[in-house]
């Protein structure tokens, strides 16, 4: 690609490097330190479009959904001092989810500094420790190169945000179009097996790959984990045919949900406690070892010891170090798990000691566990039980739709009772766990998936970090299914705090309220839901309605989600 000698200031610049980088939209919410960017983007060919929220943290949300949906880098652009600052659970949030993302701020004019100027904050030291890198530019001619080395480092392997921000005199003052760097990212999507660019390829290491088919061969009880890494490294299509080959149990975790399809005869999910309990070889690809899975601990339930574990993630720097690990591996996923079925495949799998016994009990118990869901999918009890709203939910999902959960026990229910047909089809906020994510990554999926099914879970508590960006959708023309299950309380604490302390307090919110009548004062619709009856008729309602529209469901506050641990 030739040298684009043409001079523009840096926020053109900026906007040139981005679509580089196949950049689609940029999130933002308005500031002056920033005006250069949204001209770029005006006048960029074809110009960008501006999607301006309500609040940063929604801005940085969409940004991180759109890169975990499409598998492109994200782009927000935050005005300085508090845009900044508004930003950064949000950031932190794709940091934890390797969600790759540029966050370009604007700020304070270098001539002034320590003058006091509106909204001086020196942003980087505030941002390192949540980014792969933060750093300034100041220098007008140097926009470009440094946003295009921000985003080809935020798509490399393992992926995450990048800050940067750039002085008023940056991005006012005038330099090279292209910057430095023109070639096009040899990043860019992952989306494809195999599909990434030489500098992209990170080949496993092969022993380690036999070493691993070694175990395998000498296990009776295996069980594979595919996390959120699988699809974000495009290693989807992959995974499934190893499991396949190797006829492997799968559990499946984040995004890493759909991979195998609900109803997949090696998806044993729902066996899960006996599956990771019982098991004495976990694989674990694609996700870390954290509170999610037991620190890493598997086996030793029913008189079984301890399971072997091992590791596989795209970069050596993820592999696990704070339990014994019994093998890894690190590099393109894919690459990982072609290898494996091949070491470990030789036509041999349909004989292995866990298609006889092992795998046929987890389908057995996950059966099972599915049969007694019945009961409470259709329970007609009022006040009404959450699990109802996910029975009638269940007949109106499309195969494509895209599936986010944001709030305590409500969205715990769906990440048990709702299982994706179709991978990337699921988003939840990742094991930083910040509420707020919902209307943010409502807004990308609209603009990801445009013909797709979008249906936000809210809960009542987490719907009061995002919902005025319910006037976003609006604004923008984004139609979203938003389900609220509004029990009236912050019912992951409540219970909680009332098993530790026989009582809570800052606990309670508002019995019934109107979170459906603030969807249709911005302009969308919505109503409220008390006799379970109901509840179908108004999701298809909600589906009919082609605007952002909240099912506002009043549930029991006295259910609480039976969970084994918060984490803590
Ligand atoms: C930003 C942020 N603040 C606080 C928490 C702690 N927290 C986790 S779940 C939860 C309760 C969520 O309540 P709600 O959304 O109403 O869902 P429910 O559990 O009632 O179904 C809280 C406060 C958090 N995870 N993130
Ligand atoms: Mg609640």
């Amino acid at each position: 690609m030739s040298q684009d000698e043409r001079q523009a200031h840096g926020g053109a610049q900026a906007v040139a490097a981005a679509q580089r980088h196949g950049v689609q939209a940029l999130f933002t919410l308005s500031g002056g330190h920033i005006f250069p960017v949204y001209d770029g983007a005006v006048r960029a060919d074809p110009p960008m479009p501006i999607v301006d929220v309500r609040h940063e943290q929604t801005a940085v949300f969409a940004a991180e959904a759109m890169s975990r949906l499409t598998r492109t880098p994200g782009f927000a652009v935050l005005t300085a001092g508090p845009g900044v600052t508004n930003g950064v659970s949000a950031v932190t949030t794709a940091q934890f989810n390797g969600s790759p993302l540029v966050v370009l701020a604007g700020r304070a004019p270098d001539g002034r500094w320590g003058s006091g100027s509106l909204q001086e904050l020196d942003h980087p030291p505030l941002l390192a420790p949540v980014t792969k890198r933060a750093w300034t530019v100041h220098l007008p001619g140097q926009v470009g190169t440094a946003t295009d080395e921000a985003f080809a480092l935020a798509s490399s392997r393992h992926r995450g945000p990048v800050f940067l921000d750039a002085s008023l005199e940056a991005l006012y003052g005038t330099g090279s179009l292209a910057g430095a760097e023109t070639q096009p990212p040899a990043t860019g999507a992952s989306g494809r097996d195999g599909a990434d660019g030489p500098a992209m390829r990170h080949q496993p290491d092969p022993d380690s790959i036999t070493a691993i088919a070694r175990l395998l061969a000498d296990a009776s009880r295996p069980v594979l984990i595919l996390g959120s890494d699988v699809w974000l490294d495009g290693a989807e299509h992959a995974a499934r045919s190893a499991a396949e080959e190797l006829r492997l149990p799968v559990i499946a975790n984040g995004q890493g949900r759909g991979i195998l399809p609900a109803g997949h005869p090696l998806l044993v999910t729902r066996a899960r406690s006996v599956a990771l309990g019982e098991a004495d070889l976990v694989l674990v690809a694609g996700t870390p070892l954290d509170f999610r899975l037991g620190y890493g601990s598997f086996g030793g339930k029913n008189g079984t010891p301890p399971a072997r574990v091992v590791h596989l993630a795209d970069s050596p720097e993820l592999i696990a170090t704070h339990c014994q690990l019994a093998g890894s591996a690190a590099g393109e996923l894919a690459a990982i798990f072609s290898g494996l079925a091949d070491a470990a495949g030789n036509g041999t799998a349909d004989s292995a000691a866990w298609t006889q016994d092992w795998l046929p009990r987890l389908q057995a118990i996950s059966k099972q566990a599915t049969a007694d869901d019945t009961a409470l999918l259709a329970s007609s009890a009022n006040p009404v039980h959450p699990l109802r709203i996910y029975g009638e939910l269940a007949s109106l999902l499309a195969d494509d739709a895209v599936i986010i959960g944001d709030g305590g026990d409500f969205v715990s229910y769906a990440g048990k009772y709702v299982e994706p047909q179709q991978p990337g089809g699921w988003l939840d906020p990742g094991p930083y766990g910040c509420l707020g994510t919902g209307l943010g990554y409502a807004i990308a999926a609209r603009l990801a998936r445009p013909t797709a099914q979008v249906v936000l879970l809210l809960g009542d508590g987490a719907a009061g970090f995002s919902l005025m960006d319910a006037d976003t959708l609006v604004r923008h023309g984004l139609p979203v299914v938003m389900v609220c299950g509004n029990n009236g309380i912050w019912g992951l604490e409540k219970h909680p705090m009332q098993a530790l302390y026989g009582y809570d307090v800052a606990a309670d919110l508002q019995p019934g309220c109107r979170y459906d009548q603030v969807v249709t004062a911005l302009g969308g619709g919505g109503e409220l839901v008390t006799d379970p009856a109901d509840i179908g008729p108004a999701l298809r309602r909600a589906f009919d309605s082609g605007i952002p529209y909240l099912v506002n469901v009043v549930t029991d506050p006295s259910d609480a989600y039976p969970r084994s641990t918060t984490g803590v």
